[in-house]
């Protein structure tokens, strides 16, 4: 977006809906109040937002945290279990008969699975036994390679119970994927379904933990049958959940964790090298994920609130399982696609269950919108009250299409900008409490101090635009990478001493309302979902007909961001389509689907300065068809290396 057409926006408010306030848990005043309470008396706040959790020995101090050096602790001589909070504590509150999940399948015929409080309880207290059963212990890390289906929620619950750390990963990753983040975090289980589901379609889940453990070791698999279909079991290795699960104990008391212990590792890409795993502790997330949960979406208690993330991303983490069970909300777990078998599957499903809060992703928002108004007018979604989007920015075309068409123009929609490094939402506005603009987050949830920074570190005030940071730590905050603290610190707290760096460009209006511009470093969004440059690279270059690769992003009408690989042959090699199919083979078996890339680029040569450093910016403009603003290219080593992209560019 340029400048000017950025400031157009500022100026279009969207009113905050009447029917939004009624009731709301949050109004104006409140907002303003305990936004400066949350930074001015930061203790007393959290501690009072801790005291909704129920903790086995009360915390008495709340943040402990400093930037440089970087040390962050919240709720430190308090102890919990969130497993408790999210299950135990609604039964034993007599909310047991409430419902905790939703299950809506793949195949709209399939059955639907209603899970009360009291279920929940009874199936994670059977998943947390079969894992001791299998030799689990506190501390030990359990990878979970599930389906959206609610197992791989019992599966999180149940290693949060004894204390084990979870680490999810994204059914659409490879087994290259699956097999390094085990052996980076010395992962012992796995829990996987046999396949999943996925627009009538199913993946070979098991299969793909059975190629990555060969690669890598782990003492057991619990395999949990789902589609059926066949797949081969390793003796001594591979159990069937349904047979060792058989006669275990119907109690498992919750394991009483120190606030700093660690809850899970979620991995997730950065500019550059693997991806991180990005530590995440009990007792700072529980608060986050509690609060934001509560405030953001103004959850009324017997409301369906769906969060179509899937539980391998952050966002599945924190809206689908921690937050809104913590809160004893009715979360709706949904397995399949936007697309299939129909258009309307989203709208299908929201009127079948009578969803009252939607919470997406500006990519889903933009394929939908595209078939038109017709998919979502079959349907009676007279029982929505709360719109959300996540995951990058939202075009106000589209922010428009998603308030009008879907909210009829009468709901709030929030826009929630957050990271899987924050733990939850960071700036949003909050429905009763703020007017919105289509296309910015909005304000700073409490206790969030966002700083734009110049690129000399001078904090900027007023209406301005730099890079995001925030200034001071939050209860969600992300402690630590796992197994390498120097990583963390040099990724987060290096690039602006004493602040924790985003990696995303924002603008800040008059009105104090945040505008994310995108990253600034290089990762790309594809779909929401976040993607390292350096790790697409690194797939293409494993081919060893290629010499050199770069992977930049261009604006993609659904997808946000596409990937662009610039791709350099050894010598006395050619391009051919068999190669291209090849390359994205390659990428596909390294990373996973999502990363396939949408355009290869073969060039004798990438443009490099004298120091051998690729000029990333020159080729990011020509991904984006913009040559006639390619800025300085007098540093270029061989400036004519850009005539010839260029006219690669255009002969595509
Ligand atoms: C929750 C999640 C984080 C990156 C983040 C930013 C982008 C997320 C956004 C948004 C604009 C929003 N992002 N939400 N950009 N507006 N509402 O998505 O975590 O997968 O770690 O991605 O996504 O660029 O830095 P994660």
């Amino acid at each position: 977006m340029t400048e000017q057409a950025a400031h157009i926006h500022d100026d279009e408010w969207v009113r905050r809906p009447a029917a939004a306030a009624e009731g709301t848990n949050c109004t104006p005043e409140q907002y303003e109040a305990m936004y400066r309470r949350s930074i001015d008396d930061a203790d007393a706040f959290w501690l009072e937002q801790a005291a909704r959790l129920e903790w086995t020995r009360k915390p008495t101090t709340a943040g402990d945290w400093s930037f440089d050096p970087v040390d962050v602790r919240w709720f430190a001589d308090g102890q919990l279990n969130v497993c408790h909070n999210a299950v135990d504590r609604h039964v034993a509150a007599g909310n047991g008969e409430r419902l905790a999940l939703i299950f809506e399948p793949d195949d709209p015929q399939g059955p639907v699975r209603r899970i009360t409080y009291a279920e929940l309880q009874a199936e994670v207290i059977r998943m947390a036994n079969t894992l001791k059963k299998m030799g689990v212990a506190k501390g030990d890390r359990v990878t979970i390679y599930m389906p959206m289906v609610p197992a791989g929620a019992f599966a999180m619950l149940a290693c949060a119970r004894i204390g084990a750390v979870h680490s999810v990963i994204f059914g659409g990753f490879s087994p290259e994927a699956i097999a390094g983040r085990i052996e980076d975090c010395a992962s012992t289980f796995v829990i996987c379904a046999d396949e999943g589901w996925r627009g009538g379609k199913t993946i070979p889940l098991k299969r793909n933990v059975d190629a990555a453990l060969e690669k890598v070791g782990v003492k057991a698999v619990l395999v949990i049958r789902h589609t059926g279909g066949d797949v081969a079991m390793n003796a001594g290795r591979d159990h069937w959940y349904h047979e060792l699960s058989d006669g275990v104990a119907a109690d498992c008391p919750c394991e009483p964790m120190a606030a700093e212990d660690p809850l899970f590792i979620l991995y997730t890409s950065g500019s550059t090298g693997k991806p991180k795993g990005v530590l995440h502790t009990v007792g700072g997330y529980a608060v986050w994920t509690e609060t934001t949960f509560r405030y953001v979406f103004d959850y009324r208690p017997g409301e369906v609130f769906w969060c179509t993330a899937d539980i391998g991303w952050v966002t599945g983490h924190s809206y689908v399982v921690y937050g809104p069970l913590q809160n004893g909300a009715t979360a709706l777990m949904f397995e399949g696609v936007p697309n299939w078998p129909d258009h309307d599957r989203f709208w299908a499903t929201v009127a079948k269950h009578k969803v009252a809060i939607f919470y997406t992703a500006p990519t889903a928002i933009r394929a939908l919108m595209r078939e038109g108004t017709a998919p979502v007018e079959r349907h009676d979604l007279s029982s929505l009250r709360l719109l959300g989007t996540v995951g990058e920015p939202i075009n106000p075309e589209a922010w428009r299409w998603y308030s009008d068409t879907v909210g009829k123009g009468r709901l709030p929609v929030v826009d929630t900008w957050w990271q899987t490094e924050t733990g939850g939402v960071m700036i949003t506005t909050l429905p009763g409490a703020h007017d919105m603009k289509p296309g910015s987050a909005g304000k700073p949830f409490f206790g969030v101090c966002p700083q734009l920074v110049d690129g000399d570190g001078n904090v900027l005030d007023g209406a301005t635009e730099g890079n995001l940071c925030i200034a001071r730590s939050w209860p969600g905050q992300a402690r630590t990478v796992y197994g390498d603290h120097d990583r963390f610190v040099q990724t987060y707290f290096s690039t602006y001493k004493g602040k924790y760096f985003t990696g995303d460009g924002c603008r800040r209006d008059a009105d104090g309302y945040y505008w994310i511009t995108g990253r600034v470093d290089d990762v790309i969004n594809v779909s929401g979902h976040r993607m390292g440059t350096a790790e697409v690279e690194s797939a293409l270059v494993l081919h060893d007909k290629v010499a050199e690769a770069a992977v930049v992003g261009f604006p993609h009408d659904i997808k946000g961001q596409g990937i662009y690989c610039y791709v350099t042959l050894m010598e006395g090699e050619e391009p051919s389509d068999d190669l291209a199919a090849a390359l994205r083979q390659q990428v596909r078996k390294e990373i996973g689907p999502i990363a396939s890339p949408d355009h290869l680029h073969f060039t004798p040569a990438l443009p490099k300065t004298r120091s051998g450093k690729i000029m990333r910016r020159i080729l990011r403009k020509i991904a984006e068809n913009e040559t006639s603003s390619l800025g300085d290219t007098s540093t270029l080593a061989d400036p004519s290396v850009v005539d010839t992209l260029i006219e690669g560019r255009l002969n595509r």
